[in-house]
């Protein structure tokens, strides 16, 4: 029953109309220029929370960002450049370097970012359009118990797509969070075809909240597998050690459909990486002196890359000072602009009046409204319960991937149709 759908995931839309609302340019501040959250002690709150996960854990509001979890699943999407790179790109290996590096990259903005953002409602949604970078993005809460939002963003020469789910626990030295869900993207590169890449979340951690230094690391090994053409990426992110050496480093290289290697990849997911061909053998990697070589993101079109030297795949992009260490990335999110908000789905987190209220420093309020809404949920959940109601999320649907055979969230895109109509006036969202 699901052919439907994927067949229609696999169509060329037109994505332009799902801009309408997003003339104004992303937002480049919040009201405040400072955030003046209480400063406290996280160890003195948190001792007592000792093997609890995330989900069992009350905080007081000023541990929270003004951002929802939804939001942390869109900021995915920084730097989606890299994919359109890859799509154009005619050789798998290099396309594969380009992938890595985009989903190397998703761990960027969670420097500095020791707030907890908000937990999103059960059939909360959150979309985000750059017609700029010419995608469109949408997350659902699909489940409450256990918190999972199922996403599905679409560009001109790929789609992206999966589930966020974390299993999350206090270890008292640390708190380790754990992703689930398998990370799916489909490549249109310019050769023709389509091309299916999967890989899986390392592990988020904060150290350092006995010391009162608390860091976020991530660490483990991703492996970055493109299903069609048989390369794989195998990216080792190191732990942070008890000497800053280790910290931020990614290693990795790019094996082709044998097995054999064909590039070393390495540098800091918090700053830049880098790859260089080394065909058959492991090369460390080492910065170019400045222009040493020509970067292909400079303008090179070469069938293959400058062989010999590594070459600057991604760098991170400014991070000046903001309110809760947010990115300028971030800060554009829970913009509001008057064009949106009549287009804008009802249950979308930007309507969401707690985190309004933090980002405008209003946290007496903002903790007020949590408490508010909060309530109202279980209201609900309790009303499912009396009338034995099974919740179903609005816009995805349990299906299989036909390629991996794994279970993942179908989306059909009656979102963006809906929307469409909803601009036109020729529906509404209620409908
Ligand atoms: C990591 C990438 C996943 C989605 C995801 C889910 C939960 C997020 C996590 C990411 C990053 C780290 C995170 C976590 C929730 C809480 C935790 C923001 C984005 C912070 C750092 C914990 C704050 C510490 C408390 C003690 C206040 O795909």
């Amino acid at each position: 029953p699901e052919t439907g759908l994927t067949l229609w995931q696999k169509k060329i839309r037109t994505i332009e109309p799902s801009f309408s609302g997003y003339e104004d340019p992303p937002r480049k501040k919040l009201a405040m220029d400072e955030d003046n959250r209480p400063k406290i002690s996280l160890w003195g709150i948190l001792k007592s929370m000792i093997g609890k996960d995330m989900t069992k854990m009350t905080l007081p509001v000023s541990f929270n960002e003004p951002t929802s979890l939804l939001h942390r699943v869109a900021e995915d999407m920084e730097y989606t450049d890299l994919l359109d790179i890859a799509a154009d790109r005619s050789d798998p290996a290099e396309r594969m370097v380009y992938v890595a590096a985009f989903a190397a990259s998703e761990y960027a903005s969670t420097t500095l970012r020791v707030a907890k953002p908000f937990n999103p409602l059960l059939g909360e949604t959150y979309e985000y359009c750059r017609p700029d970078k010419k995608y469109r993005f949408f997350v659902e809460q699909v489940s409450h118990h256990p918190p999972i939002g199922a996403a599905y963003a679409e560009g001109e020469k790929w789609d992206y797509w999966g589930e966020s789910a974390v299993k999350s626990k206090f270890y008292g030295k640390s708190f380790e969070i754990n992703p689930l869900g398998t990370w799916f993207l489909r490549l249109r590169p310019v050769t023709g075809g389509e091309e299916l890449y999967t890989w899986k979340k390392v592990t988020t951690s904060v150290v350092g909240i006995i010391t009162g230094s608390p860091t976020v690391d991530n660490y483990g090994l991703m492996e970055i597998k493109n299903w069609t053409t048989g390369e794989v990426c195998q990216l080792d992110f190191k732990q942070r050690g008890w000497s800053a050496k280790s910290a931020f480093e990614v290693k990795g290289r790019v094996l082709d459909p044998e097995g054999t290697q064909t590039w070393s990849v390495g540098g800091r997911w918090n700053d830049k990486l880098y790859a260089r061909i080394s065909p058959g053998y492991d090369a460390t990697i080492s910065p170019p002196a400045t222009n040493a070589a020509p970067s292909i993101r400079s303008g090179y079109t070469g069938k293959h890359a400058p062989p010999n030297s590594a070459f600057l795949v991604w760098q991170v992009n400014p991070r000046p000072s903001l309110p809760f260490n947010l990115t300028p990335f971030a800060i554009t999110l829970n913009a509001l602009p008057e064009n949106l908000k009549p287009v804008l789905c009802p249950t979308d987190s930007r309507f969401r009046p707690d985190q309004r209220a933090m980002e405008e420093g209003e946290y007496d309020f903002a903790a007020e409204e949590k408490n508010r809404v909060e309530e109202k949920q279980r209201a609900k959940r309790r009303w499912r319960e009396e009338h034995g109601e099974i919740y179903q999320p609005r816009w995805f649907k349990k299906g299989r991937d036909e390629v991996t055979g794994e279970e993942c969230w179908l989306f059909d895109g009656e979102y963006w149709r809906l929307r469409e109509k909803v601009a036109k006036g020729e529906a509404k969202w209620t409908d």
